[in-house]
């Protein structure tokens, strides 16, 4: 964020929040690296504190070793000279660029409070994210699935050091602190286990919700495209330039965290349902796949998909394949995609090398429109060339149907009844077309 825009629309002065940001590499090849995950996590930061009106400021030290620290995760005498740079700087709150043991933040903890009165607190990146989470999070799905990672990830991590009794308290202390409350976060594990159950039995019930209405969207033939891409591609705005969703769409990363869906009708006058889904990261935490699960079927259950990239980032590439990672992992990827490169009204890069072969690609802008006409009539033309699975009862006599469904088809079993062939398959719109006469 931009540091001189420090007043709300009421003209209350925003407080400067400190930040120290961590990070350990492992081998001086990968300092670059580092240094772009540690510009990741001060968006993320930024995002957090941003979202409490105040804004970060934000520091940060790097340290080559090994493997991180077992006990204080950088080493006894980086962490002194951290210390010292936090008194010196007033800063409040450490971030490390990783995943930390309970153990590991309470150790850093201590050894960064070296001198009297120092109250600084330590969380990870996985706490940082679950924050942001929790604050974006709006339907009650969305809120359950951020309660239940957080009260599994953050509560054992939680120190007690900063934190704010007010949920909504707006200063550094209550960041990593937000979403399962202070009652709650007081008692003991069995409580914290007894809360799991009960929230996960209340998102079982829109679990199943989600499902009724999805297999319902099934039934209605009419195909589901999900929008889906790395954080802060330009998701969002995609969907509402297309169908004036009204959805937030802002420089935040994990702006949406809900999934919205829209009929939308294309040139061809085919209707199609666009879903925008929860954008990706690198080192997605742990455990938050598992929690945003419903959510995520979205896209593993969609007919296509559209990649949104954003091209005016340096590190698309990267980014790009973080998704593909992801989608890999959820089962989703090998669906028909349209890769669309957006913000080209940011850059006008070439995305030739980043497009994987025989699939398609388009230039856009979703904010002024640019290339929308394009991308309309991609989805049509991957949604014609996708199959669907088919059941056909052939009339013995025409016996070139089945010839031609076993050559251009994927015939998955044949049976023979006193009715003429059986077929299952799996056909494209053009047999679909050809052969609807047949369908059962
Ligand atoms: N210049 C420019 N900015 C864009 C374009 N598309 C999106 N943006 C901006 O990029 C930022 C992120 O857009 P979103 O639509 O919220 O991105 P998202 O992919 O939905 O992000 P998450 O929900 O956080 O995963 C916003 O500030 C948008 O205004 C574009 O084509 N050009
Ligand atoms: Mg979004």
């Amino acid at each position: 964020m931009n540091p001189n825009l420090n007043y709300t629309a009421e003209n209350d002065v925003k407080t400067p929040v400190n930040i120290l940001l961590l990070s350990v590499y492992d081998d001086a090849s990968k300092e670059k690296e580092c240094l772009k995950s540690v510009e990741e996590l001060k968006k993320l930061a930024e995002t957090s504190v941003d979202d409490d009106e105040n804004f970060a400021k934000c520091f940060f030290m790097t340290q080559c070793r090994k493997s991180p620290d077992a006990a204080t995760y950088i080493g006894e005498g980086k962490a002194n000279e951290a210390g010292k740079f936090c008194f010196d700087k007033g800063i409040s709150l450490v971030i490390v660029d990783g995943e930390l043991t309970p153990s590991q933040i309470k150790n850093l903890e201590d050894a960064l409070n070296m001198y009297e009165g120092m109250e600084v607190k330590v969380i990870d990146r996985t706490m940082l994210i679950l924050d942001i989470f929790a604050k974006h999070a709006l339907t009650g799905e969305g809120k359950l699935q951020v309660e239940i990672a957080q009260l599994k990830y953050t509560s054992p991590r939680l120190t007690g050091r900063g934190i704010q009794l007010s949920r909504q308290g707006g200063t550094s202390g209550s960041i990593g602190a937000r979403g399962p409350g202070e009652t709650k976060l007081e008692t003991d594990r069995r409580h914290i286990q007894r809360r799991i159950l009960a929230l996960k039995n209340e998102l079982s019930k829109l679990e199943k919700e989600r499902a009724v209405k999805r297999a319902k969207r099934q039934k209605s033939g009419i195909p589901t495209v999900a929008i889906t891409g790395y954080t802060n591609a330009g998701k969002s705005t995609l969907l509402n330039y297309l169908t004036n969703a009204g959805i937030l769409a802002e420089d935040k990363l994990f702006a949406t965290l809900d999934t919205t869906v829209r009929k939308l009708t294309l040139p061809s006058s085919r209707e199609i349902l666009l879903t925008d889904t929860v954008g990706f990261i690198n080192n997605l935490p742990h455990g938050l796949v598992e929690a945003f699960k419903s959510t995520l079927d979205e896209v593993v259950y969609a007919d296509a998909l559209l990649i949104v990239i954003d091209i005016s980032d340096e590190d698309a590439k990267n980014k790009l394949g973080v998704t593909e990672k992801t989608l890999l992992e959820l089962g989703a990827a090998g669906k028909p995609t349209v890769y669309v490169f957006n913000k080209t009204d940011l850059a006008n890069q070439e995305f030739t090398d980043m497009l994987p072969d025989g699939t398609y690609g388009v230039n856009i802008s979703a904010s002024t429109g640019t290339g929308v006409d394009k991308l309309l009539e991609l989805i049509d033309t991957v949604l014609s060339a996708s199959k669907k699975r088919v059941k056909m009862l052939i009339p013995f006599d025409d016996s070139a149907a089945v010839n031609y469904l076993y050559k251009n088809a994927l015939v998955e079993s044949t049976e023979y009844s006193e009715n003429g062939t059986l077929l299952r398959a799996l056909v494209t719109d053009k047999e679909i077309g050809k052969y609807r006469k047949y369908i059962i």
